[in-house]
């Protein structure tokens, strides 16, 4: 295909796309890293990626917390102080101001960086939980489920519980445990839609993953943004490779366009 056709058949789609959007349709959208990539926060998985130096085994797990909290704290803190100078970018502006224009909208994200929620997005489902939420190791009966704690840099590593003075964790979701019950019930509610976005996610991670196929089945328009093929990409309806920030820039641009 020429770059003519290839430019024509992009402009096509968005333009498709955007007149869907304009319809008093719900719409409900899944992030991962990958939208966060244009504010300077590693993804998971690519060149730069946080697993670079370590397997995820190694740094997301219950089990390698308990081997070496000292260690995994470092990482997280080491995240936390990336996310914290950095700020969110246009593409989690225009899903903010979707947000506030759609009427039936629904974001939920894997990511715990916080900023779709810096952005102005109201509602977000933390489907991974929060860099900026601890919670007590013990689970200690005087200590909530999570606290918010957005110390940057923590006084000292690993941070404790401030009710039993023990360890704190971070307040995400590891692999090995269960998605939060009522999160994944939100989440799930949410894929009975028109339209759904997977936004930079490499479609690997479940159940987060399995929410696209989900969509699909409840019968809603499905749409994939990512620089590079997924696993999903065959199974949407509609997959624009290139950064989120771009292609939801053009889109958002169709749809603010005078008629
Ligand atoms: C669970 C913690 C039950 C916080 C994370 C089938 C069903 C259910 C479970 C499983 C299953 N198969 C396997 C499992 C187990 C496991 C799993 O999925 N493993 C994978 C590796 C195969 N799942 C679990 O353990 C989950 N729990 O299912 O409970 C259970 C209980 C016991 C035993 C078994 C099951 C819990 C998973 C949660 C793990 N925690 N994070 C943190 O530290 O952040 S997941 C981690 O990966 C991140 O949180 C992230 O959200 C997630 C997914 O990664 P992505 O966000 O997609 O990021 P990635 O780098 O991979 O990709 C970025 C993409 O963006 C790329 O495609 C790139 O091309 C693209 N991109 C880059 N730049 C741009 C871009 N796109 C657009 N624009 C750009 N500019």
């Amino acid at each position: 295909m020429s770059l003519r056709e290839v430019t024509s058949e992009l402009d096509g789609n968005l333009n498709r796309l955007a007149e869907k959007l304009r319809s008093n349709l719900r719409i409900s959208i899944l992030t991962g890293a990958g939208i966060s990539a244009a504010s300077g926060i590693p993804t998971f998985r690519g060149q730069e990626g946080l697993w670079k130096k370590y397997r995820p085994e190694d740094l997301a797990t219950l089990d390698a917390f308990d081997t070496n909290p000292v260690l995994v704290w470092k990482w997280y803190a080491w995240r936390r102080e990336r996310i914290v100078t950095s700020q969110p970018n246009r593409g989690h502006h225009v899903l903010a101001t979707w947000s506030e224009r759609i009427n039936s909208f629904c974001l939920i994200t894997q990511n715990v960086d916080g900023l779709h929620e810096r952005a102005g997005t109201h509602g977000v489902i933390r489907f991974h939980g929060s860099i900026w939420e601890l919670q007590c190791r013990n689970k200690c009966p005087e200590s909530p489920d999570s606290w918010w704690d957005d110390t940057v840099p923590f006084r000292s590593i690993p941070p404790t519980c401030p009710y039993c003075h023990g360890l704190a964790r971070p307040g995400v979701t590891w692999f090995g445990e269960s998605i939060d019950h009522e999160i994944l019930r939100q989440s799930l509610s949410a894929t009975d839609c028109d339209i759904f976005f997977a936004i930079g996610t490499s479609a690997i991670v479940n159940p987060a993953a399995n929410l696209i196929r989900q969509a699909k089945q409840n019968g809603a328009f499905t749409i994939e943004i990512n620089v590079d093929a997924t696993p999903a990409s065959d199974l949407v309806d509609l997959a624009f490779h290139g950064p989120a920030a771009t292609i939801l820039e053009q889109i958002e641009q169709r749809l603010t366009r005078c008629p």
